[in-house]
């Protein structure tokens, strides 16, 4: 009872079912070696990410508006939205040093607890951001966080930055786990000779032209002893895939504080990206994240919105499809812990024109979002898994042909071990779990959490 219409050459089709007035939609997308389907409507309303984001142990989190909303009432809609979809929140603007230190030495936690205090009653992880950036830094140190109007000596800002960090991660020490240390140290403009032989070019900002690069170094150390607990990050946009200049700037930069031994955990990768068919560098973004796994460190996604010229239902569900394969990435990254969405409602955005997030004004959610959501119970729901041991690796194609050959293998779950859902266990199904375990074609391991059988 599908209706289906003419497939093209690259893109989706919608399947809806008739007999249902609000039909459940999902878009199947084809490319030229791959085929997926997507949840990309329901009439049930939403149903939650938090579950399947926790049962997995990774974070899907969301950047919180909190001096324009009521946070406090866990009855409002924003709240509700948060609480019961994510698992992790970051402040968007109320812990950045302007929010948090307006005067010299005269600190307001204020809008910062209100997040905390709405995190325990939630159970949310915390992440703070940003301690040192050239954006919103008060007035009192720079006018435009570039020029030193004021006169600052070099032993005067260091002061004035080891003041602040220290008072900060002291106060919400115990109530969050990472901070963004320094945000947005890399110039723009970086040159291909120079990232290729190992060099990056620092942004001009205030804290760069009069400290010079012991200021990045000053501001791990300090955030380190204010709270050892703490993960430390540096975080910044345009190095989201590994190809990029800047991406390589970044890593030969975070390369050399591992070499210097600066206390340091790992990556933020901004990934405020466009949407588009076939947009997502799956390939590179892996490459970027292995890359920081190679050197001991995590590599995380901060402030991840999709933008989108393309408002029509097209361009929506194929928004969907690359949060969707955003998701697979760092769900499948071993050292990428958590994924931070970058606002809750388009309309609230900083790219508002653009509909970049996950649920629209009157906070229904958008394809986009079952985008999120079926990446997640795809990879909850331990398909490939066949001897049920809890992870997808060679030993299930081992159980699965074992099952092919003779029958039985023990133990031996017959759900899992249908990778690609089609009610039966056969050769495809080690060519699903091989592909998921390669990375490669990740989105052939169950398809439409095991709704629809598709066959190639
Ligand atoms: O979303 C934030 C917006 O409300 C602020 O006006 C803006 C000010 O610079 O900062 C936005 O968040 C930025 C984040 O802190 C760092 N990376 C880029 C984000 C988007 O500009």
């Amino acid at each position: 009872n599908y209706t289906y219409e003419e497939l093209n050459d690259y893109f989706e089709n919608t399947l809806g079912i008739n007999s249902i007035p609000n039909p459940i939609k999902y878009s199947l997308f084809a490319d030229s070696d791959n085929y997926r389907i997507i949840q990309t409507a329901s009439s049930n309303g939403s149903k939650p990410n938090k579950e399947a984001a926790d049962q997995l142990k990774k974070d899907v989190g969301v950047a919180v508006s909190i001096y324009n909303t009521n946070i406090d009432d866990d009855n409002q809609m924003y709240s509700k939205t948060i609480y019961q979809n994510f698992n992790m929140v970051v402040a968007e603007n109320e812990m950045k040093f302007d929010a948090t230190e307006p005067s010299r030495n005269n600190f307001n936690y204020y809008n910062g607890d209100r997040l905390i205090k709405f995190a325990q009653r939630h159970n949310m992880k915390v992440r703070g951001h940003a301690l040192c950036w050239h954006s919103q830094c008060p007035q009192w140190v720079s006018k435009d966080g570039y020029s030193n109007d004021k006169g600052w000596t070099k032993t005067e800002l260091l002061a004035i930055l080891k003041n602040h960090i220290f008072n900060v991660v002291k106060h919400f020490k115990g109530n969050i786990c990472e901070w963004d240390v320094v945000n947005e140290v890399l110039d723009d403009s970086q040159s291909e000779s120079g990232v290729n032989s190992g060099g990056y070019k620092m942004r001009n900002s205030v804290w760069y032209n009069v400290i010079g690069l012991e200021f990045l170094d000053s501001a791990f150390v300090w955030a380190h002893q204010a709270d050892p607990d703490m993960d430390l990050y540096i975080n910044d946009y345009s190095c989201d895939y590994a190809n990029q200049t800047k991406a390589k700037a970044m890593y030969n930069l975070v390369k050399n504080l591992v070499k210097r031994k600066v206390p340091i955990t790992g990556v933020g990768l901004q990934c405020h990206l466009g949407a588009g068919p076939g947009w997502v560098d799956s390939l590179n973004m892996v490459k970027n994240m292995k890359q920081y796994e190679e050197l001991g460190l995590k590599c995380i996604i901060t402030e991840l919105d999709l933008g989108t010229s393309d408002t029509s239902e097209r361009g929506l569900n194929i928004q969907a499809d690359n949060y969707r394969t955003i998701t697979n990435i760092f769900l499948n990254a071993k050292n990428s812990p958590h994924a931070i969405i970058w606002g809750v409602t388009d309309d609230k955005s900083w790219r508002s024109n653009e509909r970049p997030l996950l649920f629209d004004a009157n906070f229904n959610p958008k394809p986009a979002y079952f985008g999120v959501c079926n990446a997640l119970k795809i990879k909850a729901s331990k398909l490939g898994d066949a001897n049920n041991d809890g992870s997808v690796n060679v030993n299930d194609i081992t159980t699965i042909a074992t099952y092919i050959l003779n029958g039985t293998a023990y133990p031996f779950n017959f759900n899992n071990a249908d990778a690609n859902q089609d009610g039966i266990i056969n050769v495809n199904d080690i060519t699903s779990t091989a592909s998921f375990i390669l990375d490669n074609h990740l989105s052939k391991v169950g398809l439409g959490g095991g709704m629809f059988a598709v066959n190639e």
